[in-house]
């Protein structure tokens, strides 16, 4: 069977102990992963901490980027390699990973290449109480070293838009994939290898949350900064473990994301824009709308379109270049939203599609499959209204004014993204400003620039990460203030 590693100090490493990888879209196993224990996570972080003090830690700035372009080119030879690991671990179809995931992980490696060559320092003259000359000025100095955990749904793009600025800053860092999607992260390890980043610099431990690699990693001393994106829960929890320490996060948490349709939107590109937006990597990211609400006029007429949007997408097998809904990652995560489907029908909505798991007469009936699903008739204040499912659902609901619109779409303890559709600009920017969220994005959904701040408010996240925003976490800026 195959076996995915630990990656520490430059060599691979074997746990004490093994759990098994398993592909979501047959139940078969695809691997046996080594799990790292509390010592293997100490040695990862000596290993980190000594490669602040070697070769990386003399690397100029520009030796640094081009290093950074180095990894990006390796990973683009090793495309097809990364691409057949991350649709076995996450099931997704294989025509979203080769277009989304494995294109942004190079991309998150040349832009911060880029950006950390041409990043600027402040520099203020400044005068003396006596009415001299002084000059400040500050320099950018990396954390150390930066403990990255990451979630399963967009792995190798999740870990690399954290890895690639920790290391333009000069960081070295051990990072935790998900227990649910180990693959990539250690076959990085090989591609850093193979562009010649020194050993130390990039290490990798398996294993879980708590007491396992993920606690053992937050609460260890020798890391610097801790960086997460998962679960809204999962992060606090890690603050309470760092707060010890009083370590730096920057944390990007759940959503429960809203979509405000206008009637006088473009329909058909609404209609393709907001299905893409519910059922993309059958719901499993974090920006997808579960809430839509939609002017009343249109209501009817969206919902029939949506509805068929729905019921013609293709559902199938990740390998399968038509298929557009692969499952959704584990036997429990569909527990999970099936629960909600249960739940949606008790709190009294219409089930205008789906509520299900679609048969095939194959070995994917022992995958995790469940069908885009669309309800329309629940209370704003019905569970399934307020807490993320995470799975390829959403719930339509009429609105009658713009006020009202704003106000629904606010009331969520989350706050990461929203969408609004509408050909009036005026409206557009002034909905786009209303919105109490990090990312809101008019007449598109998912439309990404790396420079830009990217993050959430409320329970769904701690900081920005995104071009400077990202190169100001990953480094402290050390003032100098020079008498003249
Ligand atoms: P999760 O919180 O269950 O797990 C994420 C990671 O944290 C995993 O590696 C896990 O092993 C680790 N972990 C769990 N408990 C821990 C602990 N106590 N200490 C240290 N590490 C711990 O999240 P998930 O189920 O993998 O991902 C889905 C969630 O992530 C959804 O809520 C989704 O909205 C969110 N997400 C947010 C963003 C964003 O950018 N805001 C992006 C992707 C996913
Ligand atoms: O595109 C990105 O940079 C990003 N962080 C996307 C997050 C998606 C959440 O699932």
């Amino acid at each position: 069977m195959k076996s995915i590693l630990n990656y520490i100090d430059g060599q691979f490493v074997r746990g004490t102990r093994t759990f098994t990888d398993i592909n979501p879209a047959d139940g078969t196993v695809i691997a046996e992963v080594s799990e790292a224990d509390a010592g293997m996570v100490d040695s990862a972080v000596q290993s980190a901490r000594s490669a602040q003090g070697g070769p990386w830690a003399r690397m100029g700035v520009r030796e640094r980027a081009t290093l950074l372009y180095r990894i990006a080119d390796v990973i683009e030879k090793k495309f097809d390699c990364l691409l057949a690991a991350e649709v076995a671990d996450t099931g997704k179809p294989v025509s979203l990973a080769a277009k989304l995931d494995i294109p942004r992980a190079a991309a998150n490696f040349r832009t911060f290449a880029d950006l950390i060559k041409t990043a600027p320092a402040e520099a203020f003259q400044s005068e003396t109480p006596d009415g001299k000359q002084a000059l400040n000025y500050a320099v950018r100095k990396p954390l150390g070293v930066v403990g990255i955990i990451t979630p399963w749904n967009l792995p190798l793009l999740l870990l690399t838009w954290k890895v690639a600025p920790a290391l333009a800053c000069g960081n070295s860092v051990v990072v935790k994939p998900s227990e649910e999607t180990p693959a990539t992260a250690t076959l990085l390890a090989e591609a850093m290898a193979e562009a010649g980043v020194p050993h130390g610099v990039y290490n990798v431990v398996h294993g879980f949350g708590p007491n396992s690699a993920g606690e053992f990693l937050t609460r260890h001393d020798g890391v610097n900064a801790v960086t997460f994106t998962g679960e809204s829960r999962t992060g606090a929890e890690i603050m309470r473990t760092v707060a010890a320490s009083v370590k730096p996060v920057s944390f990007e948490l759940g959503g429960k994301n809203a979509a405000i349709v206008f009637a006088d939107c473009d329909f058909e590109e609404t209609v393709d824009g907001l299905s893409n937006a519910v059922f993309l990597n059958t719901g499993q990211v974090c920006l997808c709308a579960e809430r839509i609400y939609v002017e009343r006029h249109i209501f009817e007429k969206f919902v029939d379109a949506l509805k068929q949007k729905a019921e013609n997408l293709r559902i199938g097998a990740p390998t399968d270049t038509a298929t557009q809904v692969g499952p959704l990652i584990s036997a429990p995560h569909r527990e999970k939203v099936l629960s909600y489907y249960k739940l949606a029908s008790q709190e009294g909505a219409a089930v205008i599609t789906g509520g299900g798991v679609p048969q095939f007469g194959n070995a994917l009936d022992h995958g995790s499959y469940v069908q885009p699903t669309i309800y329309t008739g629940l209370k704003e204040s019905a569970r399934c209204v307020k807490e993320e499912i995470f799975g390829p659902v959403c719930h339509v609901a009429p609105f009658d004014s713009e006020e009202e619109a704003v106000a629904l779409a606010n009331d969520t303890k989350y706050g990461l993204a929203a969408s609004v559709w509408t050909s009036n600009l005026k409206r557009g920017h002034r909905v786009a400003q209303a919105m109490n969220v990090g990312i809101t994005w008019v007449n598109c959904w998912f439309l990404r620039d790396l420079r830009t701040p990217f993050g959430g408010v409320g329970l769904s996240g701690i900081g920005r990460e995104g071009g400077m925003h990202s190169l100001n976490f990953y480094s402290e800026l050390n003032n100098i203030c020079i008498r003249l």
